[in-house]
């Protein structure tokens, strides 16, 4: 008796096709930062400002005072910058600082370019 004979079909195979990545993404991507900015009023209290610029961002008395009179002389002035979280979080508390005694002090953030 013969032995039974194998027959081997071939199945042609999907062509699949993958595009080579262009765009390599860094190891280690850098957060975005997000700038504080200071806007000016016509009534919260210069000393104010400095009080509240020492307690929430960590300057000292004359940094505060610089940040404080430039935003008094051009309208706005970048306090400084930091994650999201924190910018956002740090922007909070210092209007709400103003908000507590009256004053329209306003801190808002924005993404650096
Ligand atoms: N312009 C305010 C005043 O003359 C002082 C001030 C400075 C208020 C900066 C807000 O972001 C500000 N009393």
């Amino acid at each position: 008796m013969a032995p039974p004979s194998i027959v081997k079909l071939s199945v042609p195979m999907p062509e699949i096709t993958t595009k080579p990545r262009t765009k390599v993404k860094p190891q280690t991507e850098r957060p975005k930062l997000y700038k504080v900015i200071l806007i000016n009023d016509d009534f919260t209290p210069r000393e104010f400002v400095v009080t509240v610029l020492k307690g929430e961002f960590k300057l000292s008395e004359d940094q505060a005072h610089r940040i404080m009179i430039t935003a008094h002389r051009r309208g706005v002035c970048v306090v400084a910058v930091f994650t999201r979280d924190v910018a956002e979080t740090k922007a909070t508390r210092a209007t709400d600082a103003g908000k507590a005694k009256g004053y329209p002090l306003l801190f808002t953030t924005e993404p650096e370019e």
